[in-house]
């Protein structure tokens, strides 16, 4: 028997059954519009990054410090990309190893926490993240937890409300962000209630921070100690985490090493969180695609694809808000839109699937103060960040608002679902993606 050598063929002619599915995935995001506020397209040049070579090759450490040989050309990779991390964020420290945003909080909580400390983090039926503190997750289980909440009527955090509560709960961390919260992080507001109850501040920016890399959403610095995020969202890069520290990278506080006892800076404990602490080898193809992506969003075009989001959100917004659709909190500022349906008497679950039936894919989602559970939800959220990408405008905004609104109108009416079905596919082909794939 001869061994073929691994380059000799394709996935086509090597697996059609994986073929076949990734290509039904290339037609499934031509053929729809991709309104998930957390996703988004790459670029060619990330997509070739990401399934390139560098996926072979083990490099647990960092560049310089590895534990393997052999690691020159992935050492290079990872210094673009903390280089482009730290220019595109203003940040003196990044660590761009975590596979995912979860995994950066997760070391940073590691790194400023005891399990059994106390933290403040946004309830996640109030937009805020399962690693924020939900029952079901590492962060409920390790810690101990209080959700701050937005109020019913605003839609927004209150202030007084969440200093009052700090005061009480005497946390040691107070996290900002979420994955559904429509306005501006209000950093600078949450740092005086972290100053006046001696909490570090962690700002977890993984919804906007392709927003907040162009200066279309107000930055982190100079109130929060530290800052997560995701790479994947508004970022438009790769799938993965991120974490960003100012100067406090020197470690003002003192903070020990757990098991030495010695106070190192808090890049060091950061970055053995990382790794070794909760993860082994890094994903170097990712890393390089991060890198990739990164020099992406500091070209001056991106600034301008950060704006077009945002006109695209506000724009969809109106028209919704015009049909009598409630938004939380009245509007946005950022890419994400929620809608509570509750006066349209579908559920977010049923929205999700018969839009989904329509060509359109959104996500059911926990609005403020929900009686439904989190699989049935009375809300859909709505994001612009991939639909941007694609080239569309507010002129193609305002006519998905009326295709949304077609389908929860009549949700059950399959010609109106096939109609709506069309128009989609016909925007879709004015609008084409990833045609080099084929
Ligand atoms: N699942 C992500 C989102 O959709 O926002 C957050 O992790």
């Amino acid at each position: 028997m001869t061994i073929k050598p691994v380059a000799s063929t394709g996935l086509r002619d090597c697996d059609s059954e994986v073929f076949s599915a990734i290509r039904g995935e290339v037609l499934r995001e031509n053929e729809t519009l991709e309104l998930i506020a957390s996703e988004n397209f790459v670029s060619q040049a990330v997509l070739e990054a990401a399934g390139g070579i560098m996926t072979n090759k083990y490099a647990e450490g960092y560049p310089g410090k590895r534990y393997y040989g052999g690691c020159e050309w992935v050492d290079e990779a990872e210094n673009i990309a903390r280089d482009r991390a730290k220019k595109l964020f203003n940040a003196d420290y990044t660590n761009v190893q975590p596979h995912s945003g979860s995994q950066a909080n997760m070391a940073v909580f590691f790194t400023f926490l005891q399990p059994g400390d106390t933290i403040m983090g946004l309830d996640l039926a109030h937009g805020g993240h399962l690693t924020h503190g939900s029952p079901v997750n590492f962060s409920g289980k390790l810690f101990n937890v209080i959700s701050y909440q937005v109020e019913k009527d605003t839609g927004r955090v209150n202030f007084d409300k969440v200093v009052e509560q700090a005061r009480q709960a005497k946390p040691k961390l107070i996290i900002c962000g979420g994955s559904a919260y429509p306005r501006f992080i209000e950093f600078e507001s949450f740092r005086t209630v972290a100053d006046e109850v001696g909490a570090f501040l962690m700002a977890d920016i993984a919804h906007p921070s392709g927003l907040v890399a162009t200066g279309v959403h107000p930055s982190p610095w100079p109130y929060c100690h530290v800052v997560t995020s995701t790479t994947h969202k508004t970022l438009r890069g790769p799938r993965g985490g991120l974490i960003l520290m100012g100067s406090d990278w020197e470690n003002p506080w003192g903070i020990v090493a757990p098991k030495s006892g010695r106070t190192k800076n808090v890049s060091e404990l950061l970055d053995s969180n990382v790794m070794p602490g909760i993860q082994g080898g890094p994903l170097m193809h990712i890393i390089a695609a991060k890198a990739v992506a990164f020099g992406e969003a500091l070209m001056p075009e991106f600034q301008d694809y950060s704006k077009a989001i945002v006109a695209n959100a506000k724009t969809m917004a109106e028209a919704f808000m015009k049909k009598d659709y409630y938004l939380i909190s009245g509007g946005t500022d950022t890419h994400v839109i929620l809608i509570d349906l509750t006066n349209k008497e579908l559920s977010g679950k049923k929205a999700e699937n018969r839009l989904e039936a329509a060509g359109i894919t959104v996500n059911k989602n926990m609005v403020p103060y929900d009686k439904r559970s989190p699989m049935i939800t009375s809300g859909i959220r709505i994001g612009t960040p991939a639909m941007t990408t694609r080239g569309m405008g507010v002129d193609e905004m305002v006519q998905i608002v009326d295709l949304i609104d077609s389908v929860i109108q009549a949700p059950d009416d399959e010609l109106v679902t096939e109609s709506v079905r069309n128009e989609v596919k016909e925007m879709c082909d004015q609008f084409p993606l990833y045609s080099e794939l084929g």
